[in-house]
């Protein structure tokens, strides 16, 4: 199997060519499928997806093949995500010292996302994968059949400058794209919270995935993608297969050489839509409990709903108890109530006795109207 290594590719600027770009896709084929159908991407197009093709999703394989499709009909352009290379060197590293951590590994995949991978194509090969010394006798026939997409996976590019853009998985270290020539691999696909840390203002935009975009913020709970306009950067990680109530973005540039404000996006996910009958006023001050601050103190335990103090932002609130990880973290919740008129589309996303926590134009929150279910 090819190691794959950093490589910085350029395509040429074709005037009035639209460019569409979309990234942590995560073993989700059919939202891809669906964002692109929505955005009537056809072949005068040029799609560009930005890292983390496989894992954490139902179907990384499928996503693979479709996506070395797209690729061979010449009109897109994929790169590499870390969670794709740090794949490949799992497998070709597999031996029988860490081949229990592997299994390991896949059983958590199993449990989150009812598949993986190297599980996908062990199965192809008629190989079903019930200890670590199944895996160990999986790994030849894995590597030679699945070799063709394997190697397309290990040498797909890492920075591609288009136009008056860059497009990496997480973030670049020095300004411009040659300068990060010399940089590791995952210090340019694994560069978390890249907006906040990076010292830079970059000359040409750069367009990442990898940080979900919802964290980047501790008021509200959005996953459309967001401007980081002093730095030039634009985050699209939509948080697909991350977050259950994640969406896959795309970006719609339509030209490469295009201002960031003529972009637009639309986004993909599969919760049942419903349409709001009542208006409801917006929250003028709410909480987002993220990831990255998501310790708590717990106040009192009740049967559908726990009272909590978030200890980040010293807010007392009140959370649905299915959300409690433990008595000291709390899963991502906001308690904003999102403004809603009568006839909005809405994603369901859990319904309560107090109302329905539900997206609205990427935003969550609350809605305690009445409705009508749509799908
Ligand atoms: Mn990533």
């Amino acid at each position: 199997m090819n190691h794959p290594k950093t490589k910085i590719v350029m395509l040429p600027y074709t005037p009035g060519k639209r460019i569409l770009v979309t990234s942590d896709i995560h073993g989700h084929p059919d939202h891809l499928r669906r964002v692109l159908a929505m955005a009537d991407f056809s072949p005068d197009d040029h799609l560009v997806i930005v890292g983390d093709i496989v894992e954490k999703g139902p179907d990384s394989l499928g996503t693979l093949r479709y996506v070395q499709e797209l690729c061979a009909r010449g009109n897109a352009t994929a790169l590499i995500g870390n969670v794709d290379a740090y794949r490949l060197h799992m497998i070709d590293t597999l031996n029988a010292d860490n081949a229990e951590d592997f299994y390991r590994y896949l059983c958590e995949l199993r449990d989150w996302c009812s598949s993986s991978f190297y599980e996908e194509m062990a199965r192809e090969c008629r190989y079903s994968l019930s200890s670590a010394d199944d895996v160990l006798a999986a790994k030849d026939a894995v590597t030679s059949h699945f070799a063709p997409e394997l190697d397309f996976l290990a040498t797909l590019p890492t920075v591609l400058s288009l136009g008056n853009y860059v497009f990496v998985h997480g973030g670049l270290q020095n300004p411009t794209p040659d300068e990060n020539a010399d940089c590791g691999l995952f210090a340019l696909t694994k560069y978390d919270d890249f907006a906040n840390r990076t010292p830079h203002t970059y000359p040409d935009w750069v367009v990442v995935g990898h940080w979900p975009v919802a964290l980047y913020s501790d008021t509200v709970q959005q996953f459309n993608p967001v401007f980081h306009h002093g730095k030039h950067i634009i985050s699209i990680d939509g948080g697909c297969g991350i977050k259950r109530e994640g969406q896959l973005n795309l970006l719609i540039l339509p030209d490469a050489n295009c201002a960031p404000d003529e972009i637009h996006h639309i986004s993909y996910d599969p919760l049942p839509k419903i349409r709001a009958l009542d208006a409801q006023e917006e929250s003028t001050d709410s909480v987002h409990i993220n990831w990255v601050h998501n310790d708590i103190t717990l106040l009192s335990r009740g049967e559908e709903f726990s009272d909590i103090e978030h200890l980040h932002t010293g807010k007392r609130l009140s959370v649905p108890t299915k959300y409690l990880f433990s008595d000291t973290a709390c899963r991502d919740y906001t308690d904003r109530n999102l403004g809603v008129k009568p006839g909005d589309t809405l994603s369901l996303y859990r319904v309560t006795s107090r109302g329905c926590i539900v997206k609205k134009d990427g935003m969550m929150g609350w809605y305690c109207g009445d409705y009508e279910m749509l799908s």
